[in-house]
């Protein structure tokens, strides 16, 4: 719940008239700190007096992921590096992550909306939670850990990678929660099985998210592990999980908009969409110190409903993603884009820019084949040679992406040439 000042769920006005308030403090920090606002409210004569209230939002301009990476690494942060506390970062479209540092203020309200959205999940001071989304600059082991800490709950900081560790410690430490990606989930449950662990599991709740899934993954889920599965939201730009996360009447997903003010877009015109209209979902980071974001354009589609739910909180709520608007992927948790791909072979003079991405999801856990042209000038069948290519090609990938990919070898000209946009994915994971 967000609260007002009597401790009653905060209403619809009380919530517009906090946002205005915080907008408006915002608008003066952000131009008056860090330059690329500055000069882009100059751009199109905007002063943060114009700014009045939470009505004026659309009168600022969006900021882009490109932003981000033209201002690597630290160029939008308000605050000089002696108050940033963290750094995480992920993918950008080609070479440089998106960086994001908080203030040691910025990871205590993001400690408290993930305890927010744990809370949601029925998450207490009596569980026991593994944290099985990777820790490191992804935000997802850390920013879950933080919250669940901040609970009260007790964490056990798994990580990824180790499925036989985890198991056999969910049973051992009689563990009740787990917080992880939904595909690694349904993974985990099979090496249950497979263990013929499954009844000896105290397990009964989950908090998953950081990729896309359905309402049928919700149920294989919760049938096969007896256990109640909530989808939790973020992105590192603008925190990290902990964004929004749905109730147990899972009709939507509550946004922490005290602190991230929602707006759902027309991807054309990005003129504001009526509640309920499917867009581009945007956010402004109303509270962040370290790196505030005016109108960050996520790629995400939604929509947003603004009616209360059964649950009895008012926060506007967003309806699980229906995709996005660029070709990010996400493969195991990680955020990739083709782009990367592109951008790390271009200094790779023995193949072409001809590559083929081939993602697919064997045993509940994603794979990458890349296939990759050879260049007819250093073309060659000789296996010693083409061996010591692709694990060149390997590691050179896995510097790119942060993520091993089975590399293949084609002979040239041997890849599907597009008339029109290239393709360069073929998906084969059915998102059932
Ligand atoms: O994935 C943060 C996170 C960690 C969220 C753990 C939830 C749990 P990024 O790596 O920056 O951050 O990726 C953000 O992942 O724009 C969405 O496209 C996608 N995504 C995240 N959560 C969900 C979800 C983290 N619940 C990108 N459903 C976002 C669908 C999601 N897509």
């Amino acid at each position: 719940m967000i609260w007002n000042e009597s401790k009653e769920c905060m209403s619809r006005d009380e919530m517009s008239h906090l946002q205005s308030k915080r907008l408006v403090k915002l608008v003066n920090y952000v131009y008056h700190n860090v330059e690329f606002y500055r000069k882009k409210m100059q751009a199109v004569g905007l002063l943060p007096g114009d700014i009045s209230g939470i009505e004026d939002i659309t009168k600022l301009p969006f900021t882009t992921k490109d932003d981000l990476r033209d201002n690597y690494p630290f160029g939008l942060f308000a605050v000089p590096n002696t108050e940033i506390v963290r750094i995480h970062a992920s993918s950008g479209t080609t070479g440089k992550a998106t960086v994001v540092g908080y203030t040691r203020r910025d990871l205590d309200v993001w400690a408290e909306c993930v305890a927010r959205c744990m809370t949601m999940a029925g998450i207490t001071k009596d569980d026991i939670i593994q944290v099985a989304y990777g820790y490191g600059l992804f935000t997802g082991g850390l920013g879950a850990h933080d919250g669940a800490q901040n609970i009260g709950a007790t964490v056990v900081p798994m990580s990824t990678g180790n499925s036989k560790k985890l198991t056999t410690m969910m049973v051992d430490f009689g563990a009740t929660a787990i917080a992880c990606t939904p595909s690694y989930l349904l993974h985990i449950s099979e090496v249950l099985e497979a263990e013929g662990l499954l009844d000896k599991i105290k397990l009964r709740a989950a908090i998953c998210g950081a990729e896309p899934w359905t309402e049928k993954m919700r149920n294989e889920i919760e049938e096969k592990l007896g256990i109640k599965a909530y989808d939790i939201y973020g992105l590192s730009e603008v925190m990290g999980p902990g964004v929004a996360c749905d109730c147990e009447f899972h009709r939507g997903l509550h946004v922490c908009e005290d602190h991230f003010y929602p707006e759902v877009l027309n991807s054309e015109t990005l003129t504001p969409v009526a509640d309920g209209v499917l867009g581009e979902l945007a956010f402004t980071t109303l509270t962040k110190e370290g790196i505030p974001l005016i109108r960050y354009r996520t790629k995400d589609l939604t929509s947003l409903d603004r009616t209360p739910c059964e649950c009895g909180r008012t926060s506007a709520r967003i309806s699980r993603f229906k995709g996005r608007v660029d070709d990010m992927l996400i493969i195991r948790g990680v955020n990739v884009f083709p782009s990367q791909v592109e951008a790390a072979l271009v200094d790779c003079k023995e193949v072409t820019p001809h590559y083929m991405m081939i993602v697919d999801r064997v045993n509940n856990l994603d794979t990458l084949e890349i296939q990759v042209e050879l260049d007819p000038k250093f073309y060659t069948d000789e296996v010693r040679a083409l061996e010591a290519l692709n694990k060149k090609i390997g590691h050179i990938i896995n510097q790119a992406l942060g993520l091993n990919a089975k590399i293949k070898l084609v002979e040239p000209k041997t890849l599907i040439r597009s008339e029109g946009k290239a393709v360069h994915v073929i998906d084969k994971r059915k998102l059932y």
